[in-house]
């Protein structure tokens, strides 16, 4: 299986800037070798080894994630903004023994956490350089890539690519968005997800285009690399547009209008990992001429549904399947569902699906049913093009493009000893799509402050909520559960 083409055949092109820095082809390969030589140490595979890193966006990561793959081994890369206590679910989940990280990543808890797990800790310029391994070729059904994954149940889950899926994924993307060798793209979003290490590195790399690093998202750094036509495609999630309208309400009119003319030079604008509002894709073709290109996907597919890249894309819709990815759509009884108009939860058949959850046959098994997967998104087709209604499960959050659990906050926040009773939800929001809040019932007093500040050492910043209500009970049916549809009113107001 040929596993990235480019690095043997663009040369000097670039592959990789990152500030005053680049990286070509040819120089991206030999990072990659080392890689692989390193890593092998004269074996001959990785046989599936768990390889963790904890980079930035970096040429170091990029080298990372295509060599653990080219030598037989499962790439495992986490968010750098993940608590000690995250991280060491992951690296428990995935049975990780080798975590690679730049010195400066490095802290005396996730020293400890390590120590407990077994894990060493080691960056890449500690990787022997020894000669070039004999590497046994990559079978298709071998495993590539894990990404984490929230859903309606318990902590994240190891979400397992194989080969063949990730190679599907960016060799479907190219075609279908007719990526070229000359396209320059920035990629500030999260490396610990598909939208950032597939739609964006992995096509771009893959293709022998180019990719702008950038170490987190920075709306003026980006504008004025847009103004000087930098770019010819552009990838984000809705709250990245939403934010960049604001900055661009920030310059004058002339900036503005250079900015702006940047984005209707580009070829191609993509929103996705969250619905795009209607208004937010108006108001971006009216500052820009682009009409985004929405697609829907998810972790354990990559991508589903597509608008056109060439043709009508509606907005408010996500158009129809990518090639080679079959979708029905069911009833909550498991039915078929042929109506266009009436709503069903989609089932995804694709090439491009994950192979199972890391050690959780259980979990994998829920995931189907007579081998489709079940998204838990609610959609109907509105002539022709797929509009998605949202999910079925409450406990699923969408903040910023992050998929959060509800349930993985609760269980999280009950840790706290003054916590009693707690219920998470996401409420509607213009900026981040949704925001997590939390009505608490406390055992003893406790402020707002103390309990964020407690929270930041046991989650990622994005998982906490946002607005808090304290109270003395929460709404609860006839058998107890909290109805939670009751509780958006709370935060109203
Ligand atoms: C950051 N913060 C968030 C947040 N991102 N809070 C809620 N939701 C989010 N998404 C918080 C931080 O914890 C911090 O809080 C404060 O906001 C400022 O942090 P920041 O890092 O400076 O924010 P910013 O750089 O503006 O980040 C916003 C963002 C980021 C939109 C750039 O959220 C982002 O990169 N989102 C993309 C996620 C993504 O790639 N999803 C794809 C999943 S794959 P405090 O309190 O510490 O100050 C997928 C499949 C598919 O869904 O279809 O693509
Ligand atoms: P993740 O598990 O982080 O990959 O998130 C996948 C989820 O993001 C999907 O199940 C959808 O709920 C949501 N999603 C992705 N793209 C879109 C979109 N264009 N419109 C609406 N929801 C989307």
């Amino acid at each position: 299986m040929a596993w990235f083409p480019s690095l043997n055949q663009s040369g000097e092109a670039v592959a990789l800037v990152d500030g005053e820095r680049s990286l070509t082809y040819n120089e991206l390969n030999n990072a990659v070798m080392r890689v692989v030589a390193g890593l092998l140490n004269g074996e001959d595979s990785l046989k599936e080894e768990r390889v963790a890193f904890l980079y930035p966006a970096s040429f170091d990561y990029a080298a990372l994630i295509i060599g653990v793959v080219a030598a037989g081994g499962i790439a495992v890369p986490l968010s750098v903004h993940a608590s000690a206590g995250e991280l060491s679910h992951y690296l428990s989940v995935a049975a990780v023994r080798r975590l690679l990280l730049p010195g400066e990543m490095r802290s005396e808890a996730l020293d400890a956490v390590c120590e407990a797990l077994g894990v060493a800790q080691l960056a890449v310029e500690d990787l022997s350089v020894g000669e070039a391994s004999h590497v046994l070729p990559l079978a298709a059904e071998q495993g590539a890539l894990i990404v984490f994954t929230s859903g309606t149940t318990g902590k994240p889950k190891g979400v397992v690519h194989t080969v063949a899926s990730v190679s599907a994924m960016v060799i479907s993307l190219i075609e279908a968005w007719g990526w070229e060798a000359t396209d320059v793209i920035p990629l500030f979003l999260p490396l610990h997800h598909i939208h950032g290490i597939v739609n964006i590195l992995l096509c771009a790399l893959w293709r022998g285009a180019t990719v702008d690093l950038y170490a987190r998202f920075d709306a003026e750094g980006l504008c004025h690399k847009v103004a000087n036509d930098r770019y010819s495609v552009f990838m984000a999630v809705p709250t990245i547009y939403v934010k960049l309208i604001t900055y661009l309400k920030t310059l004058d009119e002339a900036k503005c209008d250079r900015v702006t003319e940047g984005f209707a030079n580009m070829r191609l604008n993509v929103s996705g990992s969250a619905a795009c509002p209607v208004p937010l894709f108006n108001e971006w073709e009216a500052l820009t001429s682009q009409r985004f290109l929405e697609r829907y996907g998810m972790t354990e597919l990559g991508m589903a549904l597509s608008n056109p890249y060439e043709g009508e894309r509606r907005p408010g819709h996500v158009g129809q399947p990518l090639p080679g990815v079959l979708i029905k759509r069911l009833s909550e009884s498991g039915e078929n569902i042929t109506d266009p108009a009436t709503p069903g939860e989609l089932a995804v058949k694709s090439c491009t699906a994950f192979r199972e959850y890391w050690g959780n046959p259980e979990s994998t098994a829920k995931a189907f049913a007579d081998g489709w997967f079940l998204t838990g998104d609610i959609a109907v087709i509105d002539e022709g093009a797929y509009r998605i209604l949202g999910r079925a499960s409450i406990d699923i959050i969408k903040s910023g493009g992050y998929k959060l659990s509800a349930l993985e906050i609760e269980a999280t926040l009950l840790e706290h000893p003054d916590v009693d009773e707690v219920a998470v939800i996401g409420l509607p929001d213009d900026e981040w799509g949704e925001i997590v809040a939390a009505a608490v019932v406390l055992a003893n007093p406790l402020s707002e402050d103390s309990l964020v500040q407690w929270s930041r050492e046991l989650m990622s910043g994005y998982k906490i909520p946002r607005k808090w209500i304290f109270t003395d009970a929460l709404p609860r049916n006839a058998l107890g559960k909290v109805t939670k549809p009751l509780l958006s009113a709370w935060f109203e107001g």
